[in-house]
């Protein structure tokens, strides 16, 4: 059984067919100029170390075919899932919805909410758009997971602080053991980034684990021979 020793808080042992990775909203609407993180405000350059580091991941869990799932943030056409409460909130030049150089911002099938082609889905993987900021939320996930079988989930994904870290604490709810790999997360708040990380593993892994991605991938390919 794979088994990352250097894991925060403590090893991290795993069965490759119990565990499935989950990239979160590596979209281009998070990760681009002209996209729903620009209008927020931010600095997007901020996150594009996390697109290499990610891809390495993927290529890694590819290699020992564990099961990836992909998420996006993305509404419906209408907005009809989109509650004022977000549609609101900041003061963006654009708000979701809004016609933006990348289509209308965060609205499933437009170009913005394509996930960056460097970490495009492959054949087999499953992608799910969500309405909110934890996965679980109006989706199928939960399901899915049962389906699966799994009871340990890796994770990659923007941002650390807010859609990350949602999912991980509403999979812990669930009863998933879950691991953020530390590299292929980023936040527009280098500070938030190192807090959650931090609140994650504290009090004894209260929410999960961390790990650096060289451990990931040293566990995934002793498993690959
Ligand atoms: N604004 C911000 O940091 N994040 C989001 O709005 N969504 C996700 O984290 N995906």
């Amino acid at each position: 059984m794979p088994i990352i020793n250097t894991a925060l808080p403590f090893a991290f042992p795993f069965e490759i067919e119990k565990t499935a990775l989950i990239v979160i909203d590596m979209q281009r609407d998070f990760l681009e100029p002209g996209g729903f993180g620009e209008t927020l405000g931010n600095d997007v350059s901020l996150l594009a170390p996390v697109i290499p580091a990610t891809a390495a991941l993927l290529k890694a869990a590819r290699g020992v075919s564990m099961r990836v799932l992909h998420t996006r943030e993305a509404h419906k056409a209408d907005l009809s899932d989109c509650p004022t409460s977000k549609l609101d909130r900041g003061a963006p030049d654009l708000k979701i919805g809004d016609e933006g150089p990348m289509g209308r911002i965060l609205i499933s099938g437009e170009p913005g909410a394509d996930i960056v082609p460097e970490l495009a889905p492959v054949s087999g993987e499953t992608v799910i758009d969500k309405p909110g900021k934890g996965a679980f939320y109006g989706t199928d996930l939960v399901q899915i997971l049962g389906n699966w079988g799994v009871t340990h989930l890796l994770f990659a994904g923007v941002t650390t602080e807010v859609c990350v870290q949602t999912t991980m604490r509403e999979a812990n709810d669930r009863g998933f053991d879950c691991l953020l790999v530390e590299e292929c997360t980023g936040s527009y708040f280098p500070e938030f980034k190192t807090a959650t990380l931090d609140m994650i593993r504290a009090q004894g892994g209260i929410i999960g684990w961390t790990a650096e991605l060289e451990e990931v991938k040293r566990a995934l390919e002793k498993e690959n021979g």
